[in-house]
């Protein structure tokens, strides 16, 4: 180890001053920092990792060979990061997330090691662009969208804050599914994400668990007569770690996302004495290994999916065995857990932890339950993403008994014993009890995981502030009332490295051009732009910046969807998974609108517009799928029609990533977060537009109301009914078809699609949307439409007084700074894990 401590080009950020090239020898190859080394280390690579002679080498070649050189330059930051927290016995904080999207490494890393330029040299030097290398990159979509990304950001955050810290997850052969657009229709296909290696990752053989399931349990007397369970599972799996690097920015700090594969135990070097019993062991292999086969590409939970349960089980068990197991090496005692690890449950995807830590504790080391309770409450911490009822976790108990019959046991004495402390605060209260136990005996019983999650940790959470308040007063408010000192707000946030620095380099750099690189860790200084907002020297060069990215984002979807789009025109976005309470369908009937009026009357003045979307649906979401073919068929009829297609276009990105996302939120005027109030959690995609200098328009939902109050309310487009309004429009009985007799506009807008004006008269196609919004229209998309489109009406007018607009996008990017995944996790670390930084020394 030694000669990497006194390598000064590994220090990071040591290559910013222009350091003199040194020749590549020895260990430069694996941790030199500048650009010959870097080079020497890409030749290497293709050589002796890749077996690639340079002249057969493709592009593809080069970005493996490249991204194993900047993993190597990482790697004794990572090894020495893991001893640092080792050796000071300091506390860790462990995500247990069943999805992490991570999008592409490469270039994340190498802002995080400020190692850009020397990059971009070395690759030059080997006749290759840094950006054509970047773009070979796939990326691991092992997530849904936002609570998935959410966890991708808060690795980033606790790395760069240098807090110990550990992401657990599972390592998904097949993520989430690619998207294609066929006749207008989404089609999946399976994302073979691994099929051409992954560079980034070391696979732990030697870091394994064992993982059972199904059959019965024992109870028996131990040694000192004391009654104890045993478990006699029907079959056992085995979890592979899977580690990979989570570099922090400007700092050693490089901790571990550890992903578990589910690999066979059946051996399969048995004596064969049959031929019946070979095939019978490799189908129980294949059997085991379909556990971490493929990620559910739904958003919320469909019933009675016996393998989910299973995959949950499953990363939860090989993480809290890990943690007990590091536990062990460092010698400490077993009772000390709940000071060494703060274990965070994202959403109840993980919350079968509370019973398996009880389980590990109680049954297996023994200690009495009080004691197990005490440290698994102490340890845990519960972060809800959802309000919607049907999106909240239950599992039918007939299945939870059979998987895990030894966890159905604790969860009844868990159960129990707090159904025992409601009933001694509410004497009486029966339906109180019956409200809060954790199994739902109304009808075919059920274990509900967001009251187990709740009762076993210490410190609830929602994602943002309205959120929080939601949650207290609705589906957890018999808790809240119960224990309101657990609750607290923890508002969302995003990483301004990956979604500014790396995706936006060149507001990057007019940013620290005007304010100092500062800004990148200490976001709150995005505040002194305030005073530059009104400089017309600065605006244009704002403006020239927003031009370039737009000129991106143009020339991608004309590659990707043929559609041709003037980088002049505002840029209308609207980039989130399709689901009817985020509303796709009301920006669609703006569309509509517009488009009836330009027919009525052509010689009308608008600022040209294009309307982008993006976002894939659920495979079974049979009107989220709809609502993307509806976008897909308007889109056609005004990109081709002459008297409309010079003032507005509609174009749907195909299968949106965080890797186009890089693309798409730099290059927003105008940012679409028009969910029915109270239903959007909190929204992340709306800071990153805000981050990025796009205005929102927007309902008083998520965290949309705290990006209003910081962008300053007179910069950011407010319509819509409030959550309390919808909830008192609901109870007195909605009845969508009011709005419709009372708004021409909207009449004409449902009857052109109902009609098939865009479906060449196909009447049937979207009468189910149709009929859905006049009939129940769950969302209130109706009762929203005329305030929308009065709201972008006011949008147009602003758009047109450039210089107004151009101060309105710099003051949101100025107030952005709460937005910032630092300013998240550090209030996760000191509010709910009591986690403090270590400073890795090189
Ligand atoms: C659960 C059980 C079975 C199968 C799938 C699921 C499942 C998977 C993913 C349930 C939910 C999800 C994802 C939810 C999600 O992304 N929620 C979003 O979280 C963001 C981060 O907090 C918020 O910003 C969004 O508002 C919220 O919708």
């Amino acid at each position: 180890m030694k000669h990497h401590m006194d390598q000064d080009a590994s220090e990071i950020g040591a290559n910013r001053a222009a350091a003199p090239a040194s020749s590549a020898t020895g260990s430069d190859v694996r941790i030199g920092m500048q650009a010959t080394s870097l080079r020497q280390a890409v030749l290497d690579h293709l050589y002796y990792s890749l077996g690639c002679p340079p002249i057969v080498a493709r592009p593809h070649d080069y970005y493996r060979a490249f991204a194993l050189a900047i993993r190597d330059r990482m790697q004794h930051r990572w090894i020495s990061t893991s001893q640092t927290y080792f050796d000071l016995n300091r506390k860790v904080a462990c995500y247990l997330s069943a999805e992490f999207l991570m999008g592409p490494h490469l270039g994340n890393n190498l802002v995080n090691l400020h190692l850009e330029q020397e990059a971009r040299k070395a690759l030059a030097d080997l006749g290759h662009d840094l950006d054509t290398i970047l773009a070979c990159e796939g990326e691991p979509g092992l997530g849904n969208g936002g609570l998935g990304r959410l966890a991708a950001c808060y690795l980033d955050s606790l790395a760069t804050l240098q807090c110990p810290a550990i992401g657990y997850g599972i390592r998904y052969e097949f993520g989430i599914f690619e998207q294609e657009i066929r006749d207008g229709w989404q089609a999946e296909i399976t994302d073979k994400w691994l099929s051409r290696g992954n560079a980034w990752e070391i696979a732990k053989p030697d870091v394994c668990y064992y993982v059972n399931w199904g059959g019965h349990t024992e109870y028996y007397r131990d040694e000192t007569g004391c009654q104890r369970v045993r478990w006699i599972p029907h079959r056992v799996v085995r979890g592979i770690a899977y580690d990979t690097p989570i570099q922090g920015y400007s700092v050693n700090t490089c901790n571990t996302l550890r992903l578990w594969s589910a690999e066979a135990v059946e051996s399969f070097d048995f004596q064969a004495f049959n031929v019946g019993d070979y095939y019978e062991a490799v189908n129980k292999k294949v059997a085991s290994e379909t556990v971490t086969k493929v990620l559910y590409p739904n958003d919320e939970p469909a019933i009675g999916k016996r393998l989910r349960l299973a995959q949950q089980y499953f990363f939860v068990s090989c993480s809290l065995q890990d943690m007990l197991r590091l536990l062990d090496l460092a010698n400490s005692p077993v009772e000390s857990f709940a000071e060494r690890f703060a274990v965070q449950l994202n959403d109840t995807h993980p919350s079968i932890g509370v019973a398996e830590l009880m389980r590990l504790l109680v049954d297996e080391r023994r200690l009495d339950w009080d004691a197990a309770w005490a440290i698994t409450v102490a340890s845990f911490g519960y972060t809800n993403h959802t309000l919607l009822p049907e999106a909240l976790e239950t599992w039918p108990l007939p299945m939870f008994a059979e998987l895990l019959p030894r966890h159905l046991e604790i969860i009844y004495e868990i159960n129990r014993r707090f159904l025992d402390e409601v009933r001694s605060r509410f004497p009486g209260d029966e339906a109180r009890v019956v409200r809060m136990s954790l199994i739902d005996e109304e009808g075919a019983k059920r274990v509900r995981m967001a009251h187990l999650a709740t009762v076993g940790s210490h410190a609830v959470n929602g994602v943002a502030a309205l959120h929080t308040e939601l949650l207290q007063t609705s589906i957890l408010k018999d808790f809240h009332e119960l224990w309101p000192e657990r609750f607290s707000n923890k508002t969302n946030g995003v990483t301004p490295r990956r979604f500014l620095a790396l995706s936006n380099p060149a507001l990057r750099e007019l940013l620290d051009h005007t304010l100092g690189q500062e800004w990148l860790t200490e976001p709150d200084r995005l505040r002194k732009l305030d005073v530059h907002s009104g400089d017309e020297a600065f605006q244009r060069d704002w403006r020239a910046v927003k031009l370039g990215n737009k000129q991106r984002l143009a020339s991608y979807i004309q590659t990707q969807t043929g559609i041709e789009i003037d980088p002049a025109w505002l840029f209308d976005i609207q980039v989130k998974r399709i689901h009817e309470y985020k509303r796709q369908h009301l920006n669609v009937l703006h569309i509509v609108t517009m488009y009836r009026r330009l027919k009525e009357n052509p010689a009308l003045t608008i600022p040209p517009r294009a309307f982008i979307f993006g976002g894939k649906a659920a495979p079974g979401y049979f009107m989220a799928k709809r609502i993307i073919k509806l976008i897909n068929a308007v889109g056609e009829t005004i990109n081709a029609d002459p008297e409309v297609n010079s003032r507005m276009k509609v174009a749907f990105i195909p299968n949106l990533n965080v890797k186009n996302g890089h693309l798409i939120y730099p290059a927003a005027d105008l940012s679409e977060q028009i969910s029915t109030a109270g239903k959007e959690a909190s929204g992340t995609g709306n800071m990153k537009f805000m981050l990025n200098g796009a205005l929102t328009i927007g309902t008083l939902d998520g965290a949309n109301v705290e990006i209003r109050e910081e962008a300053g309310v007179d910069n950011f487009f407010l319509f819509g009914l409030t959550a309390d309004e919808t909830e008192s429009i609901k109870r007195a009985g909605y009845r969508p078809r009011d709005y419709i007799a009372g708004n021409d506009e909207l009449r004409a807008a449902l009857e052109l699609i109902g009609t098939g004006h865009f479906s060449r008269g196909d009447a049937e196609v979207f009468r189910p949307l149709v009929d859905n919004l006049i009939h129940d229209d769950p969302f209130l998309v109706l009762a929203d439409y005329a305030a929308y489109i009065a709201c972008q009406e006011q949008v147009n007018s602003a758009w047109e007084d450039v210089k107004n607009w151009t101060r309105m996008s710099i003051l949101n990017t100025a107030g952005s700074g709460k937005f910032s995944s630092d300013r998240a996790i550090t209030e996760y670390c000191e509010e709910i894990w009591n986690v403090g930084p270590v400073t890795v020394k090189n």
